[in-house]
């Protein structure tokens, strides 16, 4: 078995493992990037579905710390579409000369700290052993496809395919196709195929709110606008609470006129974007039932105006709260007016199972069908995590350290007892717009490395001590999770089942998976943390010695 010795191994070759290697460069360090998929974009080289754009306004969905190119990269709409998002990361990836630090094809197996020499051991697919100091992991949110638990798959003589792991090279015109799930995944695949297929079949269990995204072609006079106070934009992203790009409501529904609500509630479903709808009229709408209630009702009579038959119009207008991760759409609930779109409502006829030639529900009636889409979602966040061994100090897995209480970490990054892992995006980071929570990220592994190496250079140099760690203690993870509890208080997110608290996946713990305070409330504990001598880690500079 070959090993090979860097500073650091980084998992993922998506926005965080292009960023986090491109500052480590910068520091000097030996650098390698792994990923199992071909080539880089993470999320983006996996989700080519049709349809698949980011839901992030364009200007916004990209890095903030090249000012050249946030002035001259190219985007034509107000959103990224897939193919366009990866063609950004592979032009970041060119322009700092970062691929040949990369290794394609690659899938972490499994990795081991080894506390005596104060290095991780990692496995990969090819049968190559890593050994690095730091093992910083950029998996991503979403990257473990989540199946459907239906009895007969494998007899189907269609096609079935999940929308995380679409071959192009499936063909849906003039096809029979079910989609099954209406989440993100599931409005974009039926917006951008309902035209091209011959049949298609949506198989519903949640019903979702879904607005106008407002996608259409930038002008010139918008670019230059957006140019021009780019500086501005990307500050008031960080200081904001979902990193959108707007500035959020501070105003609650109630201290509204009746009579003025739905002119707002019409303001932005013109202007389009969900974080928008949902946190852009009016402050209080992910908390208060009352708001909640009015922005479901507008939706819902959205829902009746738009589709013609009332029966198809009754199935797709939900019920419950408001408050999984806002979605929108260029055309959803109009493709229902397609006579080849049909609805179905598994809580009405539940699937029974998949047969030879179709999908059969509960009274009888079989689909019949060419392709079966999969657009049920991951097993998020976690789930990323425990599908690999990742074993720290005194042989515990982070699987086992997670359960039964669900996954912890300190700020989203450390776990305690896995010293030199730093997890882009892990559990308890920020809900919001991703790529700005990716850089405060990235910026502080960058930072915190840099202060570790420094004072190894100085220990090795002139004590002769072992290497430094980075280690959370548990109180400072305590401490974390308390203030994610704190800020998902009167959250209505947390009365709704989705992905966002594991609920989507059977017998995955409920838990909290998320810190609901907002970007700038995250900045500014990260910067506390800073300010107050790294507290909640392990001494870095007065004692650089292993602490066991
Ligand atoms: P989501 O949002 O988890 O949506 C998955 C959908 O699949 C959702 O409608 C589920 O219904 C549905 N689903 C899952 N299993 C089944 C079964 N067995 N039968 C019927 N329907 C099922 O995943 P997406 O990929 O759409 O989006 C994930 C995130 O990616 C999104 O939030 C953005 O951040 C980008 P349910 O609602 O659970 O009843």
């Amino acid at each position: 078995m070959s090993q090979l010795h860097f500073d650091a191994l980084i998992v993922g070759a998506g926005f965080g493992g292009i960023y986090q290697l491109h500052k480590l460069l910068s520091l000097g360090l030996s650098v390698k990037v792994i990923d199992s998929a071909g080539d880089v974009g993470g999320t983006w080289y996996w989700n080519r579905y049709p349809g698949a754009m980011s839901d992030t306004e364009s200007f916004v969905y990209r890095f903030s710390w090249d000012q050249d190119d946030l002035q001259t990269y190219p985007w034509s709409h107000h959103y990224v579409k897939q193919p366009d998002v990866l063609a950004y990361l592979e032009h970041v990836v060119e322009k700092y000369d970062l691929r040949k630090h990369m290794q394609f094809n690659t899938e972490m197996v499994a990795a081991d700290w080894d506390d005596e020499r104060g290095v991780w051991r990692v496995e990969v697919s090819t049968g190559e052993v890593f050994v690095v100091r730091y093992l910083v992991t950029a998996l991503g949110l979403l990257s473990k496809a989540n199946y459907p638990d239906i009895p007969g798959i494998e007899d189907f003589r269609g096609e079935t395919c999940h929308t995380a792991q679409w071959r192009p090279e499936l063909d849906l015109t003039n096809k029979r196709v079910a989609v099954i799930g209406c989440g993100s995944t599931g409005v974009q695949v039926v917006t951008d195929v309902a035209n091209k297929v011959k049949t298609l079949t949506c198989f519903q269990r949640h019903p979702q709110y879904s607005v106008p995204s407002g996608d259409a072609p930038v002008s010139d006079e918008y670019r230059e606008h957006i140019n021009a106070h780019y500086p501005e934009i990307m500050k008031q992203v960080r200081n904001s609470v979902c990193g959108f790009g707007f500035v959020e409501s501070t105003t609650s529904y109630h201290s509204v006129p009746p009579e003025e609500r739905e002119q707002i509630f019409e303001a932005l479903w013109q202007k389009g974007n969900g974080f928008r709808f949902m946190f852009g009229g009016f402050s209080d709408i992910a908390t208060d039932r009352e708001a909640n209630e009015a922005a479901c009702a507008f939706i819902r009579k959205k829902i009746a105006q738009t589709v013609r038959d009332p029966h198809k119009a009754k199935k797709l207008m939900p019920h419950d709260y408001y408050a999984r991760r806002p979605l929108c759409d260029a055309g959803y609930y109009e493709q229902f007016n397609r006579d080849n779109v049909a609805i179905v409502d598994v809580n009405e006829t539940p699937i029974t199972k998949i047969t030879a030639t179709g999908i059969e529900v509960s009274n009888g009636t079989v689909h019949e069908l060419d392709v079966i889409i999969f657009a049920t979602g991951f097993d998020a966040i976690d789930g990323n995590y425990n599908r690999v061994r990742i074993r720290g100090r005194g042989g515990k897995t982070l699987k086992e350290y997670w359960d039964p209480r669900g996954p912890t970490s300190y700020l989203g990054v450390f776990v305690p007892g896995f010293p030199n892992l730093c997890m882009i995006t892990g559990p308890q980071g920020p809900f919001s717009n991703i790529p700005p929570a990716i850089e405060i990220h990235v910026e502080l592994i960058s930072q915190m490395i840099a202060r570790v190496e420094e004072n190894r250079r100085l220990s090795i140099d002139l004590q002769g001590r072992k290497n430094v760690i980075i280690e959370a203690l548990p109180e400072a993870e305590e401490d974390w999770l308390q203030q994610c509890e704190r800020a998902a208080e009167g959250s209505l997110f947390k009365e709704t089942a989705s992905w966002i608290f594991g609920n989507n996946v059977k017998g995955k713990k409920i838990a909290l998976r998320f810190y609901f305070g907002g970007l700038a409330k995250y900045r500014q504990a990260v910067q506390a943390m800073i300010d107050d001598q790294y507290r909640g880690f392990q001494p870095l500079q007065e004692d650089n010695g292993h602490q066991h």
